[in-house]
């Protein structure tokens, strides 16, 4: 009958995404895009937000993503490893009209890597695709990055709103994947089962779907 394998309800799950890439490519207006609905033309370093968190249903289960966001230490080079500490999902954000900040992402994984010590959720995101006209990265050289390191992908544009919320609640999503996966394969979850009989439902997101077209602006 019921999957919740304690109280009924009142199930919560908090879930540590940080957003990180160079100076300048969006992640600020991501973030306020995604949190609350709005965009800042002239924003400057992120002064005094450490993160915002955000809900959504999932399962029937309330999801909590406390979003961090950089006070714009990336321009020094100096995230802090506090930033990462317990981190489950990354947002490695690019703006494809500048592609030296492409050619970053490289970098941002493997600092990412370094500072992460579980299974970490990670999106490529290209912002800033409504300057189409100004482009400097192809989705398509988006795609094949994301392939290589084993990313989900998608182009955003805070300005406009395309797939904003789309990415964030993919990872949030393949965050809680991950998480019920590792829940399903504990001992103490398995032992339950042969106790409770527990019939096991499948979500419908599933991480075989990593690389789908979530490009934007078709024009
Ligand atoms: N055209 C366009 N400009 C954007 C977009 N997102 C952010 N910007 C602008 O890019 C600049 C840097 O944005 P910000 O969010 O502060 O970047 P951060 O340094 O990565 O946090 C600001 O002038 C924003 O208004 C977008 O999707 N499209
Ligand atoms: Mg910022």
């Amino acid at each position: 009958m019921s999957d919740s394998d304690d109280d009924s309800g009142g199930e919560e799950y908090l879930f540590k995404i940080v957003i990180i890439g160079d100076s300048a490519v969006g992640k600020s207006n991501l973030l306020s895009r995604y949190a609350r609905n709005e965009f800042n033309p002239h924003s400057k370093a992120t002064i005094g937000v450490e993160f915002q968190t955000q809900s959504m249903g999932i399962d029937g289960k309330e999801v909590k993503a406390q979003i961090w966001d950089t006070a714009g230490q990336e321009r020094f080079r100096a995230v802090t490893s506090a930033y990462y500490r317990g981190a489950v999902g990354a947002l490695i954000v690019y703006d494809i009209s500048r592609r030296t900040t492409f050619d970053s992402v490289g970098r941002w994984l493997d600092e990412l890597k370094m500072h992460s010590d579980t299974t970490v959720a990670r999106m490529l995101v290209g912002n800033k695709c409504d300057l189409e006209t100004i482009r400097d990265v192809s989705v398509e050289e988006g795609k094949a990055l994301a392939e290589e390191h084993d990313l989900f992908f998608m182009e955003t544009s805070a300005l406009d709103s395309t797939n904003v919320k789309k990415a964030f609640e993919l990872v949030i999503r393949e965050i809680y994947n991950n998480v019920s996966r590792k829940v399903l394969n504990s001992d103490t979850y398995k032992a339950e089962l042969t106790v409770n009989r527990v019939s096991l439902t499948k979500t419908e997101t599933d991480a075989s779907k990593k690389t789908q077209n979530f490009s934007c602006c078709s024009r």
